[in-house]
């Protein structure tokens, strides 16, 4: 299978840990949102949404949006559990991810630290980091309910909840949002990070992970 990505998107980061994590190869083709790739009629002909990440399946046709992606790949694995109500907790978990984490961070990362534009303290950005906080809060006390040994949202082993929440968690501090406050969910990264498979933003050097170094 292959992925279009683009370098340092944290969706499709998403995707490439999850394949690494189930030993499942991916070849890469990444494009540039600033060359306009993604509003080319040759990409939005295999993605309508005109957003990476977008799978191409093994019978060539394509699959867009990470969590579908992550759900499509888990299947059969112990990532996407078995019971319905086990299954059901994990897509709470991914539907807060889309709906109330992974916007503000993305955009604080993405506007602050990769464009270097915009003022943390006024409008929109103070307003992410509003939105980020609450939001890092609420995982927190999950993580912490769930315990040392337990996940976002299952207990005895990771899953697909775990993988969606971690890119844009771990690149907070990129946008300005320190993790300091946060101890479950700091013990939490450095899980998924010793996790067998585990794959960094540029594979193979974990400490470009909050890296704004413009070559690839
Ligand atoms: N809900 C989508 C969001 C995907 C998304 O926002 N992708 C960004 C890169 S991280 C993108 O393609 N942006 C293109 C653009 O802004 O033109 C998902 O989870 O896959």
């Amino acid at each position: 299978m292959l992925i279009y990505d683009t370098l340092r998107s944290g969706n499709a980061w998403k995707v490439r840990l999850m394949a690494s994590l189930l030993g499942v190869p991916l070849a890469r083709r990444t494009l540039s949102i600033d060359r306009g790739d993604l509003a080319s009629p040759a990409f939005l002909a295999i993605a309508p949404m005109a957003h990476v990440p977008v799978l191409q399946l093994p019978d060539g046709t394509h699959l867009a949006e990470s969590m579908a992606i992550l759900h499509y790949l888990a299947q059969g694995s112990p990532w996407w559990p078995r019971d319905a109500l086990a299954q059901a907790r994990v897509l709470s978990w991914l539907s807060f991810e889309q709906d109330r984490h992974m916007k503000p961070l993305a955009q604080l990362r993405l506007n602050l630290a990769l464009h270097r534009r915009g003022d943390p303290q006024s409008e929109p950005y103070a307003g992410h980091a509003r939105a980020a906080h609450a939001a890092l809060q609420v995982l927190e006390a999950q993580l912490q309910r769930q315990g040392a040994q337990g996940w976002v949202a299952t207990q005895d082993h990771p899953s697909i909840a775990d993988v969606a929440l971690y890119p844009y968690t771990r690149m907070a501090p990129m946008g300005g949002i320190a993790l300091d406050p946060y101890p479950a969910i700091r013990a939490w990264l450095a899980r998924v990070e010793r996790l067998p498979g585990y794959q960094a933003l540029f594979p193979g050097q974990p400490e470009r992970n909050l890296s704004t170094a413009e070559h690839p």
